[in-house]
């Protein structure tokens, strides 16, 4: 370290003595090949958290649009919505490991541009922070914050402001990225030899590069058998495990604790269907003498597991044509459950006239257990599980 004398003391001061940093692992090359695919995971991550934003809450011009197929949608977009943020966890580490020497950088800050960027990554890195905690948490069920946090809420303004910052960190970044991604043939040469030359005194970006890359595909395929069933066994971090539960199907809310007893799903518990010509009033008995149909859809839920299930039923289309209800009406369902978040569904036509679209009775040949929504619960194709009601007592034409 030099010594502050008085010829070199206005330079000392201007320039402290700050680490340097000369492995390739913080290099512009690293730095660029280790965002873009941060980047992708994030752009995935926000493109499927919009999509599921949309199916719960449709803007009214869009809410019509909807498309109920392919029943499959939403088990893939919210598979990919939590597999894209568990991945990003690994890359994010790795991507502050790549940059972090940039906070020794001096001075602190050169221009307004500058001031600007650096403001936008505090930004970023704390958005995405916030957003991969949360939606970990979520999906693990794990609701630390209690009923006073809005999660939901929270979790996707944060995504647009986590996005915003990103893309102006791009815009910002563009020239340093493109040169980080260009790798010219002589380039290529002068990082092979410095990467030998590395491996002798520390870790190469290869195997830096590598590692990330081992780091994100092992905690997919940990978790990510919560969506593909095929992998479930191999999964096993994953929160849920999607092969044990009633009837071949995990449970999300009990009945007790939705606070639905056996008392008001007896036999005295009718199905009330209203708003149309008719006033329908059956009794489990009444559905179960009506035509059934059998569809094989998935329950897709937003925290992140997805399980297939045969389902057996009245379809929706059927019962509300025997009420004489219009045929371009949407309807809002209701549970019995009293006051949950899911006790009320709005259904738009073109789910509730969906051939496959049930209230369904059976569940995988059996009678749907209390658990599952008995006596009656619905089942539509390429909707977020939390819509999928259960203990449904009441089918209400929107006027
Ligand atoms: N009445 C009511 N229906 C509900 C819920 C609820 O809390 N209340 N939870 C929903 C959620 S989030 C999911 S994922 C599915 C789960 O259905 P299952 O427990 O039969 O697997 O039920 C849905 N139906
Ligand atoms: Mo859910």
């Amino acid at each position: 370290m030099r010594k502050p004398t008085p010829e070199n003391l206005t330079s000392f001061l201007r320039q402290p003595p700050l680490p340097r940093f000369r492995s390739r692992l913080h290099d512009e090359r690293t730095a660029s090949l280790i965002g873009t695919a941060l980047g992708a995971a994030f752009a995935t991550a926000f493109l499927t958290g919009l999509i599921s934003h949309v199916l719960q809450h449709p803007p009214s011009w869009l809410a019509h649009h909807l498309p109920t197929r392919p029943s499959w949608g939403y088990r893939l977009t919210q598979g990919l919505h939590v597999a894209s943020g568990i991945a990003a966890i690994p890359l994010l580490l790795a991507k502050l490991w790549t940059v972090y020497p940039k906070l020794f950088e001096w001075p602190p800050l050169k221009s307004a541009l500058h001031a600007l960027e650096r403001l936008s990554i505090l930004v970023l890195f704390a958005g995405a922070v916030f957003e991969l905690v949360t939606g970990l948490l979520n999906s693990a069920q794990w609701y630390v914050w209690g009923a006073q946090f809005p999660f939901i809420q929270t979790h996707y303004w944060v995504a647009w402001i986590t996005v915003g910052a990103l893309i102006v960190h791009i815009g910002v970044k563009a020239p340093a990225i493109a040169r980080g991604l260009r790798s010219p043939k002589k380039e290529l040469v002068e990082a092979y030899e410095a990467d030998l030359e590395a491996q002798r005194r520390g870790v190469s970006r290869r195997a830096f590069i590598t590692t990330t890359a081992v780091a994100a595909g092992a905690v997919t395929v940990a978790t990510v058998g919560e969506s593909v069933t095929p992998l479930a066994s191999v999964s096993v971090l994953a929160p849920r495990n999607v092969e044990v539960g009633e009837l071949g199907l995990p449970v999300n809310r009990t009945a007790a604790q939705a606070g639905v007893t056996r008392a008001v799903t007896g036999a005295d518990w009718r199905l009330r269907v209203t708003g149309g010509s008719r006033a329908l009033s059956l009794s489990l008995d009444d559905l179960a003498a009506l035509a059934q149909t059998s569809a094989a859809l998935p329950i897709a839920c937003v925290e992140g597991w997805s399980v297939g299930a045969h389902w057996q039923g009245v379809r929706i289309g059927d019962l509300l044509d025997l009420a004489g209800a219009p045929h371009d009406a949407d309807i809002r369902v209701t549970s019995l459950e009293k006051n949950g978040a899911y006790a009320v569904m709005v259904m738009q036509r073109q789910y509730a006239r969906d051939p496959s679209a049930l209230l369904a009775l059976r569940l995988n040949g059996q009678p749907l257990t209390l658990d599952h929504g008995y006596p009656a619960r619905i089942i539509v194709p390429n909707r977020p599980g939390v819509l999928q009601t259960k203990w449904v007592q009441q089918m209400a034409v929107i006027a």
